[in-house]
């Protein structure tokens, strides 16, 4: 549910630690999230507004006390909603000047005014992209790309890694295809496809199709997904074909260079869902209600 972030959502996008929200909670009664039925807390989009108030008067020297009766009062001043590309031409400026902590920052702040899809599609996929095209145009060197790299593949790691396992959900394999080191849209495929409920195996950049089908069959896959950038991928793939058709009863093609020849996808037996990444997800969703009811 949109607005509704459980303890540790709510650190990852405050960086204000578990302990510290149960210790405001017992002192000053505040936050007061929501319980789900098995008791969890969850927490939402005005709480999560009013943790980076407080966060931000304590930072500025109030006594803790002092700053939740504030923020309880709603004299805490609110965040201006700044919009998506504002937010991702800052990350791309703190990214291309190895600013980390300002990064940080600027990520704290896109996640609490906006969704994870939307903070994922559209702040940090293209500021990778901007710092990716500085660095093919020489702008910057590899040590800047790799930093830039580095970092957003860690972020999106950590919100693959946040949304916990799903034992009963349909299992996906993500992956890159063969020859393919751009990882990123992997990656956030697979943080995506978390969060909304698929267990998630994730593979990583460059993934030989054998191994590819060993581990599908291995955990009995419902659905495998494979990126490919170049042309030189697909052709990789399209020379094993024959093993990719026995992958899992869905497998799914995305990446630039099927965007560019989306019938490489059916002639590969697979399918092919598009550019939009959120839209992609949405259509994948059918899919897998289609196959799980059956023929
Ligand atoms: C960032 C980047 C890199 C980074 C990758 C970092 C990382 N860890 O991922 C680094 C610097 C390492 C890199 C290396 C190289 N790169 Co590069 N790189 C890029 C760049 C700037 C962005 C690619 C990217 O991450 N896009 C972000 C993703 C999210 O977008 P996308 O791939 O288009 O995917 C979209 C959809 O297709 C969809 N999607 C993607 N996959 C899937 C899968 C499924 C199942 C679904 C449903 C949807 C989906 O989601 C996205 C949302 O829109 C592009 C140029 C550009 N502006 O696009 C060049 C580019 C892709 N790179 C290129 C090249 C040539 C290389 C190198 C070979 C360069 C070299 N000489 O060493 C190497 C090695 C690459 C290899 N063997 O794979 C070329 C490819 C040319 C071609 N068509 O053949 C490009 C186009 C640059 C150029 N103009 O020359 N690169």
């Amino acid at each position: 549910v949109a607005g509704k972030y459980t303890v540790n959502e709510v650190e990852e996008r405050t960086h204000v630690p578990a302990t510290t929200l149960r210790q405001w909670e017992r002192r000053y009664r505040f936050p007061c999230p929501e319980r789900s039925e098995a008791g969890y807390r969850l927490y939402s989009d005005d709480d999560l507004r009013d943790i980076l108030a407080m966060k931000r008067y304590i930072a500025e020297g109030v006594p803790a006390s002092q700053a939740a009766k504030l923020v309880r009062e709603h004299e805490a001043p609110k965040l201006a909603a700044r919009p998506l590309d504002s937010l991702r031409r800052e990350l791309v400026a703190r990214l291309v000047q190895v600013d980390e902590a300002g990064a940080e920052r600027l990520l704290s702040e896109a996640y609490a005014l906006h969704s994870v899809e939307d903070v994922v599609a559209k702040v940090i996929m293209p500021a990778l992209v901007a710092v990716g095209d500085k660095w093919h145009r020489g702008e910057i060197d590899v040590a800047g790309e790799h930093f830039a790299s580095a970092y957003v593949v860690g972020r999106l790691r950590q919100l693959l890694h946040l949304q916990g396992v799903n034992h009963r959900a349909p299992r996906v394999v993500v992956a890159c295809a063969p020859e393919n080191q751009h990882e990123l849209a992997a990656l956030a495929l697979a943080a995506l496809l978390r969060r909304r409920g698929y267990r998630v195996y994730y593979l990583g950049a460059n993934t030989p199709v054998r191994d590819l089908a060993q581990l599908a069959a291995r955990v009995d896959a419902l659905a495998v997904m494979l990126s490919a950038t170049t042309a030189s991928s697909v052709a990789a793939l399209e020379a094993q074909r024959e093993a990719l058709s026995r992958l899992a009863p869905l497998v799914v093609y995305g990446g630039a260079a099927f965007d560019e020849r989306p019938e490489a996808a059916a002639r590969l037996n697979g399918h092919y869902l598009g550019k939009d990444l959120i839209q992609a997800l949405e259509q994948f969703d059918r899919l897998v209600q289609r196959e799980e009811r059956g023929p």
